[in-house]
């Protein structure tokens, strides 16, 4: 069977950009077994043809109503599948979606009838606030950062942008790659309503989002840009932790290091 990726460079890149992720989350460790999720929009790929592909079955409701997604087209990694297995076969492990006009609906259209995400109705409700606001972030990352994770287990850490500025301070990078820091979501139930509503609105000024005791949950230009912040912020968590072992609290850069920093990279105060 013909994959809906041939003779499509544009869609085909940004797949394979999926597959690439997905192989870095399970080789660093932060994809055990079906764990993290991502979801792409790629509406601006549908050509004629993908948009008269017939559906692969009947539509699934969405469990919402995404004013600004009708007419859409998502690749989403399925439920159950593995990251490992993402970054070998992208199109096995994960399906293209097509948004129907209800707006609360969706059909699978390629390559084969793999359901989407469990989290897909969070994932493509953040896609529909992300277009809503004429964001051009096109990607949605979940994942389960080993050592960010750890650090989500000290109450001291979730105090608003205490974490932000302690990992911002361990490496001049940080805050260059990740220049909106790292939002703090109170533990709650995975794929409920209210951990996708609290990401929502940390999202309004946070470009990743850690979900206390469990994950991060990242937006970007596409799946290389949203992976990149959280790989800055494991990092900087890492520095942390090294030093932490080696027995001393590390300084971090003084508030004067990292005003010129601001400054000079133009980042938000
Ligand atoms: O879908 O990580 O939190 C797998 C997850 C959900
Ligand atoms: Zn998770």
């Amino acid at each position: 069977m013909k994959s809906i990726l041939e003779g499509r460079q544009g869609l085909a890149c940004e797949v394979n950009k999926v597959a690439e992720v997905a192989g870095y989350l399970w080789q660093k460790g932060w994809a055990e077994r079906n764990g993290g999720n991502i979801t792409i929009n790629v509406t601006e790929f549908a050509d004629d043809e993908i948009r008269r592909m017939p559906p692969l079955g009947e539509p699934k409701p969405i469990g919402a109503v995404l004013p600004h997604l009708s007419g859409g087209y998502f690749f989403c990694k399925g439920t159950q599948k593995r990251m490992r297995d993402l970054a070998r076969r992208p199109m096995e492990n994960g399906s293209i979606i097509r948004i129907c006009e209800d707006c609360a609906s969706y059909v699978i259209i390629a390559d084969q009838p793999v359901v989407p995400t469990s989290e897909v109705a969070s994932h493509l409700t953040v896609h529909n606030t992300l277009i809503a606001e004429g964001a051009c972030k096109k990607a949605t990352v979940h994942t389960h950062p080993i050592e960010l994770v750890a650090m989500s287990h000290a109450k001291k850490f979730l105090e608003k942008d205490v974490l932000t500025n302690l990992l911002w301070s361990m490496i001049p990078e940080t805050k260059a790659f990740c220049p909106r820091g790292l939002g703090i979501v109170p533990y709650k139930m995975p794929s409920s309503v209210e951990l996708a509503d609290a990401t929502l609105e940390e999202l309004k000024d946070y470009d990743v989002v850690m979900w206390e005791k469990h994950g991060v949950f990242a937006v970007g230009t596409d799946v290389m840009d949203a992976f990149d912040q959280v790989d800055v912020l494991t990092k900087a968590a890492q520095i942390y932790m090294s030093a932490r072992c080696m027995g001393f609290e590390p300084d971090g850069m003084s508030d004067a290091q990292m005003r010129e920093l601001t400054e000079a990279f133009h980042l938000p105060k």
